[in-house]
């Protein structure tokens, strides 16, 4: 059939609208018909060509929502009407990854998924017969994709799909990562550095949590009213701080941070970020995505001497299991979203959204069909 696509033709180029081949699903397969995207900063860090498993030509996205229109032979937990939400991060229920308590990176596809390749090893997009690849496993920025079953979480079909695209990634990382990761006991002093679409669902998390001191670090003094709003406690923007901001932090929270979370994707940002957790005890998880050749350092005693590193992926979550729950709190209006969608276009604009993102003037911007 015939899709309506954003395509990626090469790194550091616009993105370009385009009538692009998809191929049916095949066996284990699903045909989504794609309502709504968010577009990520991940979507913008492979744009940028800064992404080692980068490759185009592509067709990017990965925080969508929409309708399951046909199901390939032998898919049997989704049929055509579903609402759901695509999974870049899968759960097959099935593998020694998904069967360990410990994680939640599923590894049945990935492989294939990070050539940007469906599971059998082909692609289903296609434009005048050369090869398109999918993105992440998911390709949201496409009226139609095609996923594998096990990457697609069936949600209340009540939600909005302009809203609920934001839990394909942004919420459920954020929240996810003080939940399911740090796993924030009540009473916590948190920092939260980088206060976009994944920092502001930290700060909701850790307060949904009962976290106590919520300090959010953020260059762009325009993030400190939506942060806020959302739990953020005390506010402090590195370029105002005089001296060191690591020591800054640690004088704020009264010996430093129970739990950090870097969500900029600076390796010198991940150093302060591990450096302002408290003695002994303090946990600093990565969320930021850093560029190829990008490597983190301290000094080794900062770990002999308690503090510890760690990171996560899709915030710590199962995405059939977890993502459904996810969309019933939002519904249930325990966690907010409406707010963090600063701007909502057309996908002819979608360009417009990467701009935004660069210019530090939107936190979400969402592409409906
Ligand atoms: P974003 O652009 O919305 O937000 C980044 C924020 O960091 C901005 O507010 C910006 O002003 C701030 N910032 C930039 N440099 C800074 C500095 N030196 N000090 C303090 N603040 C600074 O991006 P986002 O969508 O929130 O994504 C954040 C990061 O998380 C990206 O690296 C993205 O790729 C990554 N990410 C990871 C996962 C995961 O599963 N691990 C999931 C989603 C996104
Ligand atoms: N491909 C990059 C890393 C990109 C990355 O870390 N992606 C996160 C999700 S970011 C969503 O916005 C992730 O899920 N990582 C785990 C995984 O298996 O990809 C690189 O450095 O090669
Ligand atoms: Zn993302």
């Amino acid at each position: 059939m015939d899709v309506r696509a954003a395509v990626a033709h090469k790194a550091g180029a616009p993105l370009t609208i385009e009538t692009v081949q998809l191929e049916g699903p095949k066996e284990f397969e699903v045909l989504v018909e794609i309502m709504a995207t968010g577009v990520c900063h991940t979507d913008a860090f492979t744009l940028s060509g800064a992404d080692p498993e980068g490759l185009f030509p592509a067709i990017l996205g990965h925080e969508g929502a929409g309708i399951v229109r046909e199901v390939g032979k032998g898919v049997t937990s989704l049929k055509a009407g579903d609402h759901v939400i695509p999974l870049y991060t899968p759960e097959c229920r099935n593998c020694e990854y998904c069967l360990n308590p410990k994680t939640n990176l599923c590894q049945a596809i990935r492989s294939t998924q990070g050539q940007g390749l469906m599971p059998d090893g082909t692609s289903r997009f296609s434009i005048n017969g050369e090869r398109v690849l999918h993105y992440m496993g998911t390709s949201t920025f496409a009226n139609f994709t095609v996923l594998p079953e096990i990457a697609l979480a069936k949600v209340n079909p009540d939600a909005p799909f302009d809203k609920i695209c934001y839990i394909g990634c942004g919420v459920t990382t954020g929240i996810g990562a003080v939940v399911n990761t740090a796993k924030v006991e009540p009473g916590s002093n948190v920092v939260v550095f980088g206060l976009g679409g994944i920092g502001l669902n930290v700060i909701q998390g850790a307060r949904m949590v009962g976290a106590d001191k919520i300090v959010g670090v953020d260059i762009n003094p325009g993030k400190r009213e939506l942060a806020e709003r959302l739990g953020m406690t005390h506010f402090v923007n590195p370029k105002e701080v005089e001296g060191d901001l690591v020591a800054h932090l640690v004088d704020i929270t009264g010996g430093g941070a129970d739990y950090s979370f870097e969500c900029i994707g600076k390796p010198q940002v991940m150093r302060q970020a591990l450096e302002c957790c408290h003695k002994g005890w303090g946990e600093s998880i990565i969320i930021g995505v850093a560029g190829a050749g990008e490597e983190i350092s301290t000094r080794p005693f900062q770990l002999v001497t308690g503090r510890s590193w760690r990171g996560t992926a899709f915030g710590g979550a199962r995405g059939r299991t977890d993502v459904p729950k996810i969309v019933e709190w939002y519904m249930d209006g325990k966690i907010e979203i409406d707010c963090m969608i600063t701007h909502t276009m057309p996908l002819e604009e979608i360009n417009n959204a990467f701009d935004l993102m660069h210019e530090g003037k939107s936190i979400r911007s969402v592409v409906t069909f």
